[in-house]
């Protein structure tokens, strides 16, 4: 059973700022989860949040504060450790995927490792490699020289395809560039919800660039919108943004929204969750991708596992370490023939550091399962534990502070 909780919040400056439609990030305001069961066994979770509501409503805050004040609270009358039984118990929560992937990644961490199982295998992996792509942002300076200068400094190490990030007014011109230059590559595009439906004209207009997908074009809830662009582009759709669940998953395939999912564990509330949906889309014969939130390599060693299923046939944004980071918080991962190796120890299979966990933490918080855990059920069964269960201090608080 898991006894302690630790939050550490870490800064991480990004190698170069990651520009996207939504706006800058240079530093990762990164949260890690750390979840000890009572024999002493560290579990590890990335929360994949930015330090801003940009991407989606979450944000470092949010996620701290959710998972403090109402994911351990709802899992305080379980001392049941079963994944699928944790992922039922946070389910009284609306919505926060990205505090509770992290949650629950760290807690199935622990799970795996007491039975030395690797969560690629627990997944059902199938490959040894995972094909490696990367997310290429909007150049600060707004250059195409510095564009393709990046590109190229991709393309030498290894990586598999780029993927550029557009806004309007930073679309046509760099993807054509990029596209003239390197007539061969697998090449595609991400808007983070940029563009509106009078602009599908004007997408279509990329078609002539042979992209594999345009990611996430419009609004988040716009599927209608989603629906009428497949139509007018012969390059596909891929929806990110728009995909929480399996149910929203099976939609926007049934409904024609998109035709190529990109599947982030934080954004759909877990790996069990990001394995179903593959799952899904596997029976509509729709390719998956694994995406990147610019995780350390705590997430992307999960990441890299669940893009190990046979149905992740794309190439993800699952980059090298120093694509992102000078120090990764774990052994970076590197890229090999332009592949991440898909880690196969306990669990996740990476842990922190300590020396680089303790130089980059700028906050941290520890809690241990309350004194006053709320467990009727243990009182009705009159269990000796729970009679000795001491006043607590502060009665509504299942898990406690130090
Ligand atoms: O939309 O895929 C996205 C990074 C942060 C937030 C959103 C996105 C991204 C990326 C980077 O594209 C992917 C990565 O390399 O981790
Ligand atoms: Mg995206």
């Amino acid at each position: 059973m898991i006894e302690v909780i630790r939050l550490h919040r870490l800064n991480i400056p990004l190698v170069r700022p990651f520009r996207t439609s939504f706006g800058t990030e240079t530093v990762r305001d990164v949260i890690l989860v750390e979840a000890v069961s009572g024999d002493g066994t560290s579990g590890w979770g990335e929360c994949v949040t930015m330090s801003w509501p940009g991407y989606s409503y979450e944000y470092g805050d949010t996620a701290v504060d959710v998972i403090t004040s109402h994911l351990l609270p709802a899992l305080a009358e379980s001392d049941d450790d079963d994944p699928f039984e944790t992922r039922r118990a946070l389910s009284v929560v609306r919505g926060h995927p990205m505090a509770k992937t992290a949650l629950t990644t760290a807690m199935l961490d622990v799970w795996l490792r007491e039975q030395d199982r690797s969560l690629a295998a627990f997944l059902g992996a199938t490959k040894e490699f995972v094909d490696s792509g990367v997310s290429v942002g909007i150049p600060t300076t707004e250059s195409i020289p510095a564009l393709l200068e990046e590109v190229e400094g991709y393309l030498a190490a290894g990586y598999q395809r780029i993927k550029l990030k557009i806004e309007p007014g930073w679309d046509h011109e760099p993807v054509g560039a990029v596209r003239g230059q390197w007539p061969d590559i697998r090449l595609q595009t991400d808007a983070n919800q940029a563009y509106q439906r009078s602009d599908a004209e004007h997408l279509a207009g990329m078609d002539e660039f042979d992209l594999l997908l345009h990611e996430q074009p419009l609004e988040e809830d716009d599927w209608y919108g989603h629906v009428l662009l497949s139509e007018v582009c012969r390059t596909a759709i891929c929806m990110d943004e728009s995909i929480h669940s399996v149910a929203s998953a099976d939609s926007a395939l049934e409904l024609g929204a998109c035709s190529i999912i990109n599947i982030k564990p934080g954004r759909v509330g877990g790996y069990l969750t990001a394995k179903e949906i593959h799952d899904v889309a596997v029976t509509h014969d729709a390719p998956v991708w694994c995406g990147g939130m610019l995780e350390t390599g705590i997430g992307r060693a999960a990441n890299v596992a669940l893009a190990a299923l046979p149905g992740f046939t794309l190439p993800g944004d699952t980059s090298a370490s120093d694509r992102y980071y000078r120090v990764d918080v774990t052994e970076p991962f590197v890229l090999e023939d332009g592949r991440l190796r898909v880690p196969t120890g306990p669990g996740i299979g990476v842990e922190p550091i300590p020396e680089v966990l303790r130089d980059l933490t700028v906050w941290s918080t520890e809690l241990r399962r309350g004194c006053c855990r709320p467990s009727r059920r243990r009182l009705s069964r009159g269990s000796p534990r729970s009679a000795a269960i001491p006043r607590c201090p502060r009665p509504s608080a299942a898990w406690v502070g130090r």
